[in-house]
């Protein structure tokens, strides 16, 4: 065994030794969210899962691009990114791909997942990179003081639409279904065990898992959620039990319920990751090449050039 691996495996022996952390470690800034903002309850539960699973304090990694919800890496006393608006999915899927010891998170925003990065997020669901994207959906643009997003319902007046939304709002669901992802839940940020309960299940899927957590909006769109809030008189209607996760005709089905809808998980399949494939791709090369080193693949390259 060379050298290097040794140490690395007397450091593993020693990582299982150390102490169990507790939420209180995760915490890095004081959040700098609106009072009663649903992302809070987002963050907390984040840490009160990685607090019950004890995954590897170092191994903690969460990505976002930029947004009130894309603030979350800097509240979390772990390894993160606070990269560019729309941008989160294609960096996450360079760290997933060089890091299979990692099981990375994105955090976002509405505008961030669907608009700007509309498109990676549409990528990264069919080529079902391993990770888990949750979009805090509140229906508008909150950091920049409340433009229309491309969930706002029809109606909503923003500073871009004064006279009130014109544009139809994308449905969030279908449009996952329809983009290739191989988890899909939508949860709301109010019902805590709730999102535990999505969360937990999108970690322990092997594939890009996506979960739309409606997280209100307090300054912006107060009462955005309400008629899904049992505690505000709404109706939080679970996926309901008959529902087969790995029926697409049926997850529309539910996808296509008029607001507040359903919560729960609407989709799962088992597909290879890009991960896995792209991991064989090498590993067959390098057995066409008898495992030769970069350098020797060089070389022979230039040989066969001269
Ligand atoms: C390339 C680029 N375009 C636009 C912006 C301005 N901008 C920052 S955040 C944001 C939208 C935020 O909305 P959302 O993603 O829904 O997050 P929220 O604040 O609602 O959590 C916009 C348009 C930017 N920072 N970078
Ligand atoms: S502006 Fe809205 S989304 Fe942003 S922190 Fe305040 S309540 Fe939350
Ligand atoms: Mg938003």
């Amino acid at each position: 065994m060379i050298a290097e691996a040794k140490d690395l495996q007397a450091k593993e022996i020693k990582l299982t030794d150390r102490p169990k952390y507790t939420k209180k470690d995760l915490v890095a800034d004081h959040p700098t969210w609106c009072p009663g903002c649903g992302d809070f309850s987002v963050l907390s539960i984040y840490f009160k899962m990685m607090e019950k699973l004890q995954l590897p304090h170092e191994k903690i990694t969460s990505i976002a691009g930029i947004g009130c919800s894309s603030r979350f890496p800097y509240f979390v006393n772990a390894y993160g990114v606070h990269f560019l608006h729309g941008r989160a999915a294609p960096f996450a899927t360079g760290v997933s791909m060089m890091r299979p010891d990692l099981h990375v998170f994105v955090f976002g925003g509405d505008g961030d997942a669907f608009s700007i990065g509309g498109n990676h997020l549409n990528h990264a669901s069919r080529k079902n990179v391993k990770m888990t994207y949750v979009i805090m959906d509140n229906f508008v643009y909150g950091l920049t003081k409340k433009q229309t997003s491309p969930t706002s319902p029809l109606g909503f007046k923003s500073k871009t639409d004064p006279g009130g939304a014109v544009d139809q709002p994308i449905n969030p669901m279908k449009q996952l279904i329809a983009s290739g992802a191989t988890f899909i839940a939508r949860t709301h940020s109010h019902l805590p065990n709730h999102v535990m309960e999505m969360m937990e299940k999108a970690m322990a899927h092997d594939g890009f898992s996506v979960i739309e957590c409606l997280s209100e909006c307090t300054e912006f769109y107060p009462g955005a959620f309400d008629a899904a809030n049992p505690r505000k008189g709404g109706a939080f209607n679970l996926v309901p039990a008959d529902h087969s996760v790995t029926d697409e005709i049926a997850a529309y089905k539910l996808a296509m319920t008029p607001f507040p809808g359903y919560f729960g998980v609407f989709y799962q399949e088992q597909r290879p990751t890009k991960n896995a494939l792209e991991a064989k791709l090498i590993a067959d090369s390098k057995a066409r090449a008898e495992n030769a080193s970069p350098t020797e693949l060089l070389q022979k390259t230039f040989a066969r050039l001269s």
